[in-house]
């Protein structure tokens, strides 16, 4: 784990902190916008390629929507070996469902950062959307990508599904908020706390987020509107990953989704669709954060 100052790579721990000990979200460096006119990055069949990671829930949302939106064969995609360690993400096809880097068979995805930028000072994240014809990062935000997705192909596709209607976007917006602060990044902050107390906090908040969900699902199966939209596709991977490591591993332990009426049937129900079951990679997921984050397994060890 580490990260790129000035273009070379500093090996260090990925886990930053504020001087409170709580978990502190590093922000991310790449954010253009794809367009059907005639601007620098134009929505084209094949130019673009995404680089994911299988086990990040970040990078899970833009795969869910690279299928939703029927993209898979106008964006390409490489996926890296679950295990970040001191190189961070690397290409390494030899973890089944991994993938060699398809653009520039680079061994490390940080040569992707440097390619776009060799000066660049980041952390090297999943997931990327890459320009093959400028040889740059476009966008490096998931919650931009899965925008860009939703839209800028509609052209070439065809597929006008909408995941971000107009009518509910003030609505999807505020929802997005609440998850993202309280469950998505709610999660890591429970888990990376360096203290007690700053645990329990987040630990109690994320469950208070979670007990506030089950009632709205309720009498609903869908987060916004009756209908599947953005919101979803963002809450979906965290949910995934909770029982089989978010609870363990980040012990966020007070309850198990599947101990949760409503939202395990709003979970059943989200994976009988395929572009969310057929980009779920268990052994990536556990793999991943159980061997990676020694810090907080020192030895490695799985969980059956
Ligand atoms: N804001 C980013 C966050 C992405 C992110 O944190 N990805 C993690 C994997 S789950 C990563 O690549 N971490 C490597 C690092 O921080 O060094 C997004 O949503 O796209």
């Amino acid at each position: 784990m580490g990260r790129l100052v000035d273009g070379k790579w500093i090996a260090s721990s990925v886990i930053t902190s504020d001087d409170s000990g709580a978990y502190d979200r590093v922000p991310r460096s790449f954010l253009n916008i794809l367009s059907d006119n005639g601007t620098e990055y134009k929505a084209e069949l094949g130019r673009y390629h995404l680089y994911v990671s299988f086990a990040c829930p970040w990078a899970h949302r833009t795969l869910i929507f690279r299928k939703l939106k029927k993209l898979e064969d106008i964006v390409s995609v490489s996926v890296v070996h679950p295990d970040m360690m001191d190189d961070g993400w690397v290409f390494d096809s030899s973890f089944p469902g991994a993938t060699s880097d398809h653009i520039f068979n680079f061994d490390y995805l940080r040569e992707v950062y440097q390619k776009s930028d060799p000066k660049i000072s980041t952390t090297v994240t999943v997931p990327i959307l890459f320009d093959k014809k400028t040889k740059t990062i476009v966008n490096n935000e998931s919650s931009q990508i899965i925008r860009i997705f939703n839209s800028a192909f509609n052209q070439i596709t065809g597929n006008n599904e909408n995941y971000y209607p107009d009518n509910l976007t003030a609505e999807i917006d505020q929802v997005n908020d609440f998850i993202y602060h309280n469950i998505n990044n709610g999660v890591y902050k429970t888990g990376f706390s360096k203290n007690q107390k700053n645990y329990e906090l987040n630990c109690e908040n994320l469950f208070n987020a979670l007990d506030k969900l089950e009632l709205k699902l309720e009498n609903q199966d869908f987060l916004v509107g009756n209908q599947l939209t953005e919101a979803d596709i963002r809450l979906v991977p965290t949910l995934i990953r909770f029982d089989s490591v978010y609870y363990i591993h980040f012990k966020c332990s007070k309850k198990l989704i599947k101990d949760y009426k409503n939202l395990s049937r709003y979970l059943n129900s989200m994976f009988k669709i395929s572009a969310i079951s057929e980009t779920t990679n268990i052994d990536h997921i556990k793999r991943h954060y159980y061997f990676s984050h020694r810090e907080l397994n020192p030895y490695g060890l799985i969980p059956l």
